[in-house]
């Protein structure tokens, strides 16, 4: 494949991590991710949280209400349930009844609306044990919080602190390490041990692929392009690149778009979030020709993810092209607006 590509055949890609918020706002932050993507995991991190399956339910109902009034078929939310500290281990059981994809873990205090999230995980070990017992996967936002570890640092205490020793526990868990930033990160799950199963993986940002930490500070303070975890050095950024486009199943797409007001980005304690999911199979294409890896853009949008999850992979295709597209200052959401990543600039690849 030469990098003079200038159009790619791909089975319809799905979105591993995606937020879409409620209410007023979700219309606008789900059509652009149903007009790329078949399906999405739905974070839970709502206000309040999304932390049993009633509220789920509730939650997709919603969602489907907003798709229909959109005039969009074929585009299938799956669900997600908040873990907190008093998580029943029977809620677990009629999640994995009811179709419910699996579980979240923020650590308390890591991200937006994470304030509910848990703070010990070892008050979880009955409901982890339930999760594993009946596959139902843990998703891991993998950033401590303690104030006294540097930000930049969250990322690879964690994998030491938190993630081997929960993978020691529960060797059969199946466990997503979400939104990876870091070449610990990477090493850690290109090379961790998993007696033949499937049990560990990763999903990576398009903003991850693409940027590094200078972009935050780029002549003035950027808050559009700041996120959790943060963006961090190139050396990093390469690293996740390299996995990404390496062919391994353990790596797939998931956005983390995270859909904020543009008040509320630009702002004396501007929120955590990028809006990627304007363009975000460009934004993807663009990291991978970055490379000359654009024959494994496939496998790491469309495969593995479904693969991961136990659920069929999708039929239809789509063809992405390599022509210039504009990506707008910024685009109604709710009452207020909202500044896509790279607006007023160009991304080179698009859906045709
Ligand atoms: N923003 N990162 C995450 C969530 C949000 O606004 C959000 O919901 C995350 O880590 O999932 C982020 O920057
Ligand atoms: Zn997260
Ligand atoms: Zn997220």
């Amino acid at each position: 494949m030469s990098n003079s590509q200038t159009q790619i055949e791909l089975i319809q890609p799905d979105d591993w991590h995606l937020h879409i918020r409620d209410g007023d706002v979700m219309r606008d932050a789900l059509g652009d991710t149903a007009r790329q993507f078949a399906r999405a995991i739905i974070m839970p991190n709502l206000n309040p949280p999304v932390t049993t399956v009633d509220l789920a339910k509730a939650y997709q109902a919603r969602i489907e209400s907003n798709l229909k009034s959109l005039g969009i078929n074929g585009f299938t939310p799956l669900m997600t349930l908040y873990l907190t500290d008093n998580t029943l281990a029977d809620e677990i059981q009629r999640a994995k009844a009811e179709g419910i994809a699996a579980l979240k873990l923020y650590p308390a205090g890591a991200t937006t609306n994470s304030d509910a999230g848990v703070n010990d995980i070892k008050r979880c070990y009955q409901v982890l044990e339930v999760m594993q017992q009946v596959g139902m996967p843990l998703l891991v936002h993998g950033e401590v919080t303690h104030p006294d570890v540097d930000i930049f640092d969250r990322e690879a205490v964690f994998i030491d602190q938190v993630l081997e020793p929960l993978r020691k526990d529960f060797p059969e868990l199946k466990i997503v390490f979400e939104h990876i930033t870091t070449k610990q990160a990477a090493q850690y799950v290109r090379d961790a041990s998993t007696s033949g199963k499937n049990t560990i993986a990763a999903t990576i940002t398009p903003q991850h692929l693409l940027m590094n930490r200078n972009a935050i500070f780029a002549g003035g303070i950027r808050p559009h392009n700041y996120c959790l975890p943060v963006l961090k050095r190139e050396e990093h950024r390469i690293a996740l690149l390299e996995v990404a486009t390496s062919g391994n199943l353990r790596f797939f797409l998931g956005t983390d778009s995270a859909p904020h007001a543009k008040g509320a980005k630009e702002s004396a304690r501007g929120c955590a979030g990028c809006y990627s999911a304007f363009n975000a199979l460009g934004l993807y294409a663009e990291a991978f020709d970055s490379v000359g890896k654009l024959n494994r853009l496939e496998t790491f949008a469309s495969f593995y993810g479904p693969d991961f999850y136990s659920l069929p992979r999708n039929t239809k295709k789509i063809t992405l092209t390599k022509k210039a597209q504009n990506i707008p200052s910024e685009q109604p959401f709710g009452d207020a607006t909202i500044v896509p990543l790279r607006a007023g600039e160009t991304i080179a690849w698009s859906l045709s």
